[in-house]
Formats: C-alpha cells, sequence, structure tokens
C-alpha cells in the first residue's frame, strides 16, 4: 500500500489498513503503466469547467496576456479550438490568444517527438498532418497547467484527512477524476507515461516550482500531492479574488514552507502535553463528572495558541473567543491561562455561590484575563464569551462584543482586536445562526475584519454520524458563501494543524476576512464522560480505541528525530502534573464560588470594586430647553451643502421645525431628543435593525440621501456638537437571531452606550428567540453579566393580519422574576431597588415624551439592565400622540405611570369606572369616553412601565377611585398581551378585595384576524364593553 493516494483510490479493499501513519509521497515510478488512450468517458469528462478569468504571464518575462474567458480548470478544447482557429487565421482569435500561441510557437524547443493529434479532436479539424509540434507542446503544457488546478481545486477530496481512516472528510469516496491517483489517470490529459521525465514551465499560477521554472512531469505531481493530497486539504478556489488565491498557493505549494525550528518543536509537544495531561487529571479526580473533554482533539490547545502568537506578533491586543462545550475547561486552563483552582474548585458540588443569580454550569461560564504572551511578549487580553447549550447562538454575540471593542478603540480596520469562534462539526453544518453570523461578516457596520473559525471536527454529533447530520459534502460549506478559505487537516498531524493555523491568522491579518480550520479528529469517549458511544458507533469506537493518542505519536516522533530526549518528555509531563495537583491542593481550601471571577466583560470603574452600584438613585432624565431646541433645529436641518434631499422628506424636515417651534414632538423627534442628548454627554448610540435608517415606518429618517450623487449621505445626529459622542445607525442583513446577537455582543462591551435593536415588526423577534431566552432574559442571573440592550419592538392591532400585530408582550411578561404575590415594602428608592432587582424592564409608553425618559433612564441608571419597549405604528403618525417640551425639560422624568388627569380625577369619589391600559388602545378609549360622553364617570390611567410592576402608584391610583369598578383594557387577546400579567399583581395590592375586570378581546390562536371588518368588529366591541357601566353587574370574581 505504498503507492499512497493510488493505492488508495484503485486497490485499497480495507481503508482503516492504509490511512495512517502518514503515507509516503506518491511515487510515479513504481506504478503500473496503462498506456491508454483518452476513452469516450474521459473525453465527456473534458466537458469545460471552473470558467474563470485567469492570467497567466510568462514566468520569465513576457508581458501579462490575459485569456478572455479561458478554460483555466481542466479543459484544453476550447484551447484547442482557440489553437486551430489561430493556426487557420491568426486574426480569428482575440489578440491575447494570437500573442500567446506566438510566443509559444517562437519558444517551442525543437526535436520534439511530432505528436499525433488527441482522440478528442472534432473531424472538421486540421488533419493530424498539418498539426505542428508547437501544437503539441502548447497541448501538452496547458494539459499540465489544467492538472495543476485540477489539483488546486479538488486535490483535497483525496487528502488524508481522517486520524481514524475510516470516514472521507467529505462523506465522499469519489476520487475526482483529473487527480492522477493513478498513471492511467494521465490519458485523461492526453499524456503517457513517457512524459513523466518531461519538462515542463510552470504557470505563475503555480508556486510548486520555488525558484524553478520548469519541472519534470513527475515531479510536478509529486509536488502537487504532497501540498494538497496529505495532510492538510485546502479550499479555496472558489474565492473569486486572484490575488487571495495566488497568496493561498504562495502559502501552501512553496518547497519547504512547512519546516518547524526544534524550539518550535519543543513549545508544540509542551502544548500537547499540557491538553492532554489536563483532560487526564480531571477524568482521574471527577472519573464520574460530565466536562466535555477534548481528547481526540488535544491538539486544538496548540492550534488556538498558535492562532493567538501569531496575530500577537502582527499586533492584535485583544482576542476574542466563543466556543461550545468540547474542550471548553481545557481553554480555559491552558489558553486564557484561569488559575486552575478557580476551575477544579467548580467541581465541588458543596460550595456555595457568593454571588446573586442563578449561575451556570462550569462549562458555559465565560472568562477575562490580560496576560503577557510568553512568545511574543506582548500584552494580550483574552476573554471567552459566557453562553447557554444552545450551539452556535454565541457567535453573533462575540462578533458583536469584538466590534465595539474596535469601535471603542478606534481599530477600524481590525488590527488590534479580533475575534476566534470555535465550533462543533454538527453545529457548524446545522445552525443557521452561522449562516447569518457568516452574512455579517462583510456589512460595514458589522464587520469584525475578519474571523478565525476553527471547527473541531470529530466527526459526530452526540450520537449522530456526518451522513445524517448535514448534506453539504463539508461541515465547513457554510463558510464558502463568504469566499472564505477552508483549511482541512488532519488532527493527529500536529506540524501541519500548526502551520494551517499560522497561515489562517496571516490571512486574517492580510485580508482581513474570515477563514476556517477544520481540525478533524475524532472523539476518543462519549458525548460526554458517561455516555456510552458503541450503542451507535461501534465500528468507529473500535478504531478509536486502536488509536494511539496524538501526544504519544508526536512524541515518539520528536524522540527518534533527536528534537527531544525520552527523559525531558517525561520531565515535561510531571511538571505539568504537579502543577495540576498542587492548584488542586489550593482549590480544596476554598469555601466560596464567585461567579463574578468568571465574567468575560468587566466594566471598569462603572461599579464599586465589590461590583455595586455606585448608587441607588436615579438622576432625573429631563434637559434644558436649549438643548431640546437645538436637537430639534438640526432634526430638522440638512448640515451639509449642496445637498439635495427628496421634496417629501423636506416636507417632513419643515413639520420637525415646526414642531420645534411650538414646543412639541411626536415619536420620533423625541427619539432624536433622546439620542441626541445622550450623545451630547458622550454616550455612543447605536440602532440597529432592518430599514431602521429610515424607519420601517418612514417616520424617523436618520440618514439622508443626496437625490443626485449616488452614494452621498448625511446623518444630522452626527453635527449636533462638536464634541459628541458618535452615532451609529445602521441597516441590517434580513436576520434576527444574528443582529440581535450581534448587538447584544455590542452592548456588552461598554455601559457607556445606548444600543438598540429595532425588529421591524414585533413578531419577527421570535425568530431571534434564543437570544431573547438563553441571553437577555437571564443574562445576569447566569452570568452575573449586566447589559442594558433595549429591543425596539413595533406592536398593535391595527387590522393589519396576524402578523405585524403583536410583539408577544405575555412571553416578555411571562419571563419576568418579579413576583406576582410579593406585596413589597415601599422604601423610599422602590422605584430604582425594583428596577436593580428586576431582569429586565418592559415598558409600552403612550407618548413621545415618556419614550424620550425612558431611553435616557436606560444610561442614566447606575445599573443596566435589558429594556424592551414596544413602540407604537399608527400612533407616529397620531395628532394625539405628542409631548410638550414642558414634559421633557429638566425636572421631568419618566412616568411608570400616568394617571388620569381630567375631569374624572378632580372628583374621584364620584367615578364610577377606573380603566388601566397601557399603550396605544388608551387612545381609543378616550376617543369613545368622549363620544359617549362619560368623562366624569370613567378614568383612564395608564400602565406605561408594566414589568417591574409599577405596584406603589397602581396602589395609589386603585385608592384614589374607591367607589370605581377597576377594569383592565387590552387590545390584545385575552390569552395574549398583559392580563394574564397584571391580573395576579392587581390582586395582591388590592388584597383581593376588589376585582380587576378583563376588557379586551377574547382568547384566540392568532394575535390577530386577517379579516379588516372583524377586526373593527372586535375593536367596537370591547370598546362597548368598557364603557358599559353595567357590564360587570352582578357578576362574582
Ligand atoms: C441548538 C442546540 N441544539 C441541540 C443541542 C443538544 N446538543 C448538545 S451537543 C450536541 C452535539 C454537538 O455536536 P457537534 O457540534 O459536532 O459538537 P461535539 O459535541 O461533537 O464536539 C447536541 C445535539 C444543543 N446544545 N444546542
Ligand atoms: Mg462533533
Amino acid at each position: 500500500m505504498s503507492e499512497g493516494v493510488a493505492a488508495r483510490a484503485s486497490f485499497c479493499p480495507d481503508p482503516v489498513v492504509y490511512a495512517f501513519p502518514l503515507l509516503p509521497v506518491f511515487r510515479m515510478s513504481q506504478l503500473r503503466l496503462l498506456t491508454s488512450r483518452l476513452g469516450a468517458q474521459a473525453a465527456r469528462l473534458l466537458v469545460p469547467h471552473d470558467i474563470q478569468m485567469f492570467s497567466w504571464r510568462s514566468r520569465s518575462s513576457g508581458p501579462q496576456t490575459t485569456f478572455p474567458n479561458s478554460r483555466g480548470g481542466g479543459s484544453s478544447s476550447y484551447m484547442e479550438e482557440m489553437y486551430f482557429a489561430w493556426l487557420e487565421n491568426p486574426q480569428s482569435v482575440h489578440k491575447s490568444w494570437d500573442s500567446f500561441f506566438r510566443k509559444a510557437s517562437e519558444e517551442a524547443p525543437s526535436g520534439l517527438p511530432q505528436p499525433q493529434p488527441p482522440s478528442v479532436v472534432p473531424e472538421s479539424r486540421p488533419a493530424a498532418s498539418s498539426r505542428t509540434k508547437t501544437s503539441k507542446l502548447v497541448e501538452d503544457h496547458l494539459a499540465v497547467q489544467s492538472l495543476i488546478r485540477a489539483y488546486q481545486i479538488r486535490g483535497h477530496h483525496v487528502a488524508q484527512l481522517d486520524p481514524l481512516g475510516i470516514l472521507d472528510a467529505d462523506l465522499d469516496s469519489f476520487v475526482p477524476s483529473d487527480l492522477i491517483t493513478t498513471i492511467d489517470k494521465l490519458a485523461f490529459y492526453d499524456l503517457r507515461e513517457a512524459d513523466l521525465d518531461k519538462e515542463f514551465q510552470l504557470p505563475t499560477t503555480t508556486f510548486i516550482g520555488g525558484s524553478e521554472h520548469s519541472l519534470s512531469l513527475r515531479e510536478i505531481i509529486r509536488r502537487l500531492e504532497s501540498t494538497y493530497c496529505q495532510h492538510i486539504g485546502l479550499e479555496f478556489m472558489f474565492i473569486n479574488d486572484v490575488e487571495q488565491c495566488q497568496w493561498i498557493r504562495q502559502k501552501f505549494e512553496t518547497p519547504g514552507v512547512m519546516q518547524f525550528s526544534s524550539e518550535e518543536k519543543r513549545r508544540l509537544l509542551a502544548r500537547l502535553v499540557r491538553s492532554m495531561r489536563f483532560e487526564d487529571f480531571l477524568a482521574r479526580k471527577w472519573s464520574s463528572e460530565k466536562r466535555f473533554g477534548l481528547e481526540g482533539c488535544e491538539v486544538m490547545i496548540p492550534a488556538l495558541k498558535t492562532i493567538i502568537d501569531k496575530s500577537s506578533e502582527m499586533g492584535i491586543e485583544n482576542v476574542i473567543l466563543g466556543m461550545p462545550h468540547r474542550g471548553r475547561l481545557n481553554v480555559l486552563a491552558n489558553v486564557i491561562r484561569k488559575d486552575l483552582e478557580q476551575i477544579f474548585c467548580q467541581f465541588d458540588p458543596k460550595l456555595e455561590a457568593a454571588d446573586e443569580g442563578s449561575g451556570d454550569v462550569k462549562y458555559h461560564l465565560g472568562m477575562y484575563h490580560e496576560r503577557i504572551n510568553r512568545v511574543t511578549n506582548r500584552n494580550i487580553t483574552l476573554s471567552l464569551v459566557a453562553n447557554p447549550s444552545h450551539l452556535e447562538a454565541v457567535d453573533p454575540v462575540v462578533q458583536g462584543k469584538t466590534k465595539a471593542e474596535q469601535f471603542y478603540r478606534g481599530d477600524a480596520q481590525g488590527k488590534k482586536v479580533m475575534s476566534i469562534l470555535v465550533h462543533g462539526d454538527a453545529a457548524f453544518a446545522g445552525q443557521g445562526v452561522v449562516y447569518e453570523t457568516f452574512h455579517l461578516s462583510d456589512l460595514p457596520s458589522y464587520t469584525t475584519n475578519g474571523t478565525v473559525h476553527v471547527i473541531v471536527n470529530n466527526q459526530i454529533g452526540f450520537t449522530t454520524d456526518p451522513r445524517m447530520a448535514r448534506s453539504s459534502p463539508y461541515p465547513t460549506d457554510v463558510a464558502r458563501v463568504v469566499n472564505a478559505p477552508i483549511f482541512h487537516v488532519n488532527a493527529d498531524d500536529p506540524e501541519a494543524v500548526i502551520y494551517v493555523c499560522s497561515v489562517a491568522a496571516e490571512w486574517r491579518n492580510t485580508f482581513n476576512k474570515d477563514v476556517v480550520v477544520d481540525l478533524v479528529c475524532y472523539r476518543r469517549r462519549g458525548h460526554n464522560e458517561m455516555d456510552e458511544p458503541m450503542f451507535t458507533q461501534p465500528l468507529m469506537y473500535k478504531q478509536i480505541h486502536r488509536q494511539v493518542p496524538v501526544l504519544k505519536k508526536y512524541a515518539d516522533k520528536l524522540i527518534a528525530e533527536g528534537t527531544v530526549t525520552l527523559q525531558e518528555f517525561e520531565e515535561e509531563i510531571a511538571k505539568y502534573d504537579r502543577i495540576c495537583e498542587e492548584a488542586y491542593g489550593r482549590s480544596k481550601d476554598k469555601k466560596i464560588l464567585h461567579i463574578k471571577h468568571w465574567l468575560d466583560s468587566p466594566w471598569p470603574g462603572f461599579f464599586t470594586v465589590d461590583g455595586e452600584p455606585k448608587s441607588m438613585t436615579c438622576p432625573t432624565t429631563g434637559i434644558p430647553e436649549d438643548v431640546l431646541t437645538h436637537i430639534g433645529n438640526v432634526a430638522s436641518s440638512v448640515p451639509l451643502e449642496d445637498f439635495k434631499i427628496h421634496t417629501g422628506l423636506s416636507r417632513i424636515l419643515r413639520g420637525r421645525a415646526d414642531m420645534t417651534k411650538e414646543r412639541t414632538v411626536d415619536w420620533a423627534l423625541a427619539e432624536y431628543m433622546a439620542f441626541g442628548s445622550l450623545l451630547k454627554e458622550g454616550i455612543h448610540v447605536r440602532l440597529s435593525g432592518q430599514d431602521v435608517e429610515r424607519g420601517t415606518f418612514s417616520h424617523r429618517h436618520h440618514v439622508l440621501h443626496d437625490q443626485e450623487v449616488d452614494r452621498r449621505t448625511c446623518v444630522p445626529m452626527n453635527h449636533l456638537w462638536p464634541d459628541q459622542a458618535p452615532y451609529t445607525v445602521c441597516n441590517s442583513s434580513l436576520s434576527e437571531y444574528g443582529v440581535l446577537g450581534f448587538e447584544l455582543g455590542y452592548a456588552m462591551a461598554s455601559p457607556n452606550a445606548l444600543v438598540l435593536w429595532e425588529a421591524q415588526f414585533g413578531d419577527f423577534h421570535n425568530t431571534a428567540q434564543c437570544i431573547i431566552d438563553q441571553f437577555i432574559s437571564n443574562g445576569q442571573a447566569k452570568w452575573v453579566r449586566h447589559n442594558g440592550i433595549v429591543l425596539l419592538l413595533p406592536h398593535g392591532m391595527e387590522g393589519m393580519g396576524p402578523e405585524h400585530s403583536s410583539a408577544r408582550p405575555e412571553r416578555f411578561l411571562q419571563m419576568s422574576n418579579d413576583d406576582s404575590d410579593a406585596y413589597p415594602a415601599f422604601s423610599e428608592d422602590f422605584e430604582v431597588r425594583q428596577l436593580y432587582d428586576c431582569n429586565w424592564i418592559v415598558v409600552n409608553c403612550s407618548t413621545p415624551a415618556n419614550y424620550f425618559h425612558v431611553l435616557r433612564r436606560q444610561i442614566l441608571l447606575p445599573f443596566r439592565k435589558p429594556l424592551i419597549i414596544f413602540t407604537p405604528k399608527s400612533l407616529l403618525r397620531h395628532p394625539e400622540a405628542k409631548s410638550s417640551f414642558d414634559r421633557m425639560v429638566s425636572g421631568t422624568s419618566f412616568q411608570r405611570v400616568i394617571p388620569e388627569d381630567g375631569a374624572s380625577a378632580r372628583a374621584p369619589e364620584r367615578v364610577q369606572r377606573l380603566i388601566f391600559c397601557t399603550g396605544k388602545v388608551y387612545y381609543d378609549l378616550v376617543k369613545e369616553r368622549s363620544s359617549q360622553g362619560l368623562e366624569e364617570q370613567v378614568a383612564i390611567t395608564r400602565l406605561e412601565q408594566i414589568s417591574p410592576f409599577p405596584f406603589d402608584l397602581i396602589k395609589l391610583e386603585a385608592e384614589k377611585y374607591p367607589g370605581a369598578e377597576l377594569v383592565w383594557c387590552q387590545e390584545e387577546h385575552k390569552n395574549m398581551g398583559y392580563y394574564d400579567y397584571i391580573n395576579p399583581r392587581f390582586m395582591t395590592i388590592l388584597g383581593r378585595a376588589r376585582p380587576i375586570w378583563y376588557v379586551g378581546r377574547d382568547p384566540a390562536a392568532a394575535p390577530a384576524t386577517g379579516n379588516r371588518n372583524a377586526h373593527l368588529v372586535s375593536l367596537k366591541k370591547f370598546l362597548d364593553a368598557a364603557f358599559n357601566l353595567q357590564a360587570f353587574e352582578g357578576k362574582t370574581f
């Protein structure tokens, strides 16, 4: 079987036998010669493919010659056609072909045997006798060029990637017909064994020659084999950019590139020792604990460390990592360098947690560490972002955090901050958020300037085989959509892995684009340490049990070649084992577990040293009138000269100017004022989501477009004050999961930014449900990490159908953690305490001023909580939905409840009904009350902050109207909206002495009807009930 790939392709009956150890490089001379002419099947395979523009410059001197639409990938027939056409009439072909053939004829050495015409030549072509030796020379050169290209494109299909040798990494044992895996394949190119020793000019699209410009065919094939078909499989030829392809070719093809100094080899061995012995140590001490060990992919530790070393060498100072369960503890210990005792004490079930919150399992926690990189001697900050079990959910979060860190450092090119994402093979292929995250990678407001992706491709997902887990050949194919090169590598060849990782880091630094390293490995144990893999993968695991661990293989190699001695190797192991033992000893002294030691994004200076808020008050959120006026003026102007805006927009700006003069704001202007005033105070504001720049409802217009100059835009918000903080407003890709995750990560980086994500319509947030359920609602409880992200969710029943109506308030409220049954103590700081204790804030503002205040409060609070805002649609233009400056000037604040202030409030004892409501339905209720003339009998009070529930204010309101029936009115169906949330809380306040009656739509399956008439009928029905003062007579509760 020493014939390597050739043997594999044709003769090997049992793939397990040949796959490992390293295959010797294909030796052409040992192959049987099968002199076959190009048969019909092979001719069929000559159908043109891989059509691409490429250039071929004469290696020695000649000018660049461009071949229009030439088939670079393996068809000589097109070139033959060109050639024969040129022979007949040089003017009949493009001048680039003319000059090429002319040059080739001039350079053709004499004395070559007269070639026979290939069998694929159509009959209409010139007879064999008319063909010259130049013709054969050209054809053979073109054939060799095609052959080189075939290896570059398809060599990875036969690369020896699987350490077990039982699976094909591309899920297919098919051997591409244009690779010379057996000698008869030469016929595919109309070449014969006799051609093997002929010299061929090398095109500039290969570097296999090193300083040689020509090589024998035998050597060409040997070098291609060794580059493309050994332990590294390269997928890059789909990349559209020729320069990038050249770069990769150079990195891998150049002879002798994979040389390691003995120091590098020893370092690699030491890292493998740590990786392997760490898992061994855990296995010994806690044999029945789940840890999702890295055994079978121990090389991941040196792989990640190489990426970090290399990046640090190129100037990176901050690396943000995201990764799943597999090997996470090992990464914490040996890459991030978390104190081992901190890790070990996580295994002690008796330790008491010192922090508030519910905590998380050890393989989900995050970490942040600043240290010196020992290889480069430079400072480096490493953070591993905490994540839920939900695989790949952390990807966009890491990217958002990375983007923010780059932004705050002014690192627009990503030269200082970068991200690394580690993935499992099954999850990378299966989870859609991976695709969504890739699609953010090159968008100006979302790019992190390249991410290095590392796949732990253990060729299994829990109990599922790859063939059942994906339809793509490789788990990595999703990366092709963004033209990211993919480097597959056999994880049992540590030097190949290290080389690939260092090229990946260089790629990222050179092109600022994503790159994927696919570590093809195996999983030595079950999915976790308690799992029996033989139930489902018996044969695979039989092979795995026979598999010699990579550390042993590599140590044997280095000992054999004299790089280390056995004694040194054993000492290295003993040294690390001692480190672990000592840390274990220390971990036993720990009595308390601090989850805050596992914080991935500390906010220096924001909290006290103990991690507490610096105060428990919130300053008032109003601002001086001159600031309001100034923002209003800028919002209604075009700050750039000679900038022509649309006439419709001029009208909108004039409207803003009028409102400013009249000292009023609508929704959009209130938002402008909130953002603008925060920018003035040095708070960066970022608003992201689909079509947010204009606003889905065409109300925002934060980006003005010059009507005469393409792509000339202006963001007046960035022209407010000379020293203001920057404002970013960005239309996102059409993704919720990816983009919301991204913004959450962005908000993680600093407390001094207002980061908002707006759903196009509120109901679309459910495609980002994982981010909401796993990160936003409980991130602080699990990971003691605050986050002030704001979700803007357009919501309201307006007859638009079952979609586009409900932002599903019930879901957010159901996940709110304030206790419905606990009657709170109304201390002086109740309002702010309640906010501090809650997991998130849910509001539905009915006035622009209140929206303004709640946005500002978000930043002025001494801590951070996610804020969910149900935002209006029709209210954006409702004439009544306006606020006076009086409600926004200094001294004013957010109103958690807006009490009735009309006629009924002036004589509350006479009021028969007090309606509580939230949001837009207020305006319907007021209109109906007025049309029925019930202003004195019915009071309407608005709940603006729904959660945490303003027990104190609601109590005051209820007490103010002692004789009134209490009603909760909502436009949503009864099983949706707010009713289930507010009802028990009202009961708690009222001591169950008074009922709170429900008025609203009946329970339903869909959030809204698709029939406009049905919508109006149900609206009328519940409005009638709201003002029917006899509606609840005689009813008990
Ligand atoms: C979104 C999601 N779905 C399902 C699971 C359950 N689950 C945990 S690990 C796993 C298999 C993961 O396989 P792979 O990505 O190949 O990683 P490996 O465990 O092999 O390293 C599954 C299905 C999960 N954690 N997240
Ligand atoms: Mg896997």
